[in-house]
């Protein structure tokens, strides 16, 4: 029989804000913000911040063929999911700012095609692969993921893509194969944080090769059954959830 006991500093469901509270702590952030924005501004700089409630979901086309399409609507998923909105305005991704609100302005022109993934190293089919190709073999699936962030905040993001193994099992790792690096872009004229060394540029991130063939390390190149805005890593991001945020490395593999 397994008797389950509270382990020090366990905490106790009792001790976890209720979600209706977090909510409304949001919704009072934000308008606490736009007030504070429209005093700042007070006529003598209007730069109008794109904010949340700004991001029209309808600017992502939907992708065709996601398995199992959920219905992000029903109210048993509306009530565990972090909106679109906030997950597309809330970022880290410091190729295009140290802000949280940089990277959704910064990079909508950023160019996502053509695109080119490269895979090689250690495998017995090393390739250069256009986007497109890439992805071809792959069903793309919808997948329920909280995302947490060592910065202490989290999402629940329903991702689309497909798993990082099946990627792997193309290339065949050869035995001597122990790690897979992952490399965002390195394109300063894009990505404007790229000309300062803010930090060492281009983005890396490593799993072990046993981490990298988890049914869970997924390929994301959207998310609610959406093309991937570019502030969340269009078009091509690793998602690791079981890792914190910083291992889920944006725009290039
Ligand atoms: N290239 C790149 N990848 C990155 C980052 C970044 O700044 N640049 N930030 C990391 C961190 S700290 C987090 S929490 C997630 C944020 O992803 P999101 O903005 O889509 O939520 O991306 C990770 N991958
Ligand atoms: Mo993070």
């Amino acid at each position: 029989m397994l008797i389950r006991k509270p382990y020090p500093g366990q905490i106790l469901p009792s001790e976890i804000t209720a979600e209706a509270v977090y909510l409304q702590r949001r919704e009072f952030l934000e308008q606490a913000r736009n007030v504070l924005l429209a005093s700042w501004a007070g006529g003598l700089w209007a730069a109008p911040k794109l904010l949340a409630k700004d991001i029209d979901t309808k600017m992502f086309p939907e992708l065709p063929g996601v398995k199992p399409h959920a219905n992000y609507q029903s109210p048993e998923l509306k009530k565990v999911l972090t909106r679109f909105e906030d997950i597309a305005s809330y970022n880290n991704f410091y190729e295009f700012g140290l802000d949280k609100e940089d990277p959704k302005e910064r990079a909508k022109n950023f160019k996502t095609r053509p695109w080119t993934i490269k895979v090689h190293g250690q495998v017995e089919k090393p390739a250069d692969y256009l986007l497109e190709d890439f992805m071809k073999p792959h069903t793309l699936e919808d997948r329920i993921y909280r995302f947490r962030c060592v910065e202490a905040w989290s999402m629940v993001v329903p991702w689309v893509g497909f798993p990082l193994r099946a990627v792997l099992e193309r290339a065949k790792p050869t035995s001597k194969a122990k790690f897979v690096l992952f490399k965002t872009l390195l394109d300063p004229k894009q990505m404007p944080m790229q000309k300062t060394d803010a930090l060492p540029w281009p983005y890396q991130e490593g799993l072990r090769l046993d981490e990298a063939m988890h049914d869970l390390s997924f390929l994301v190149v959207g998310m609610y059954g959406r093309v991937l805005p570019n502030q969340n890593g269009a078009p091509l991001r690793l998602v690791v959830p079981w890792k914190y945020g910083f291992k889920s490395i944006p725009s290039k593999l």
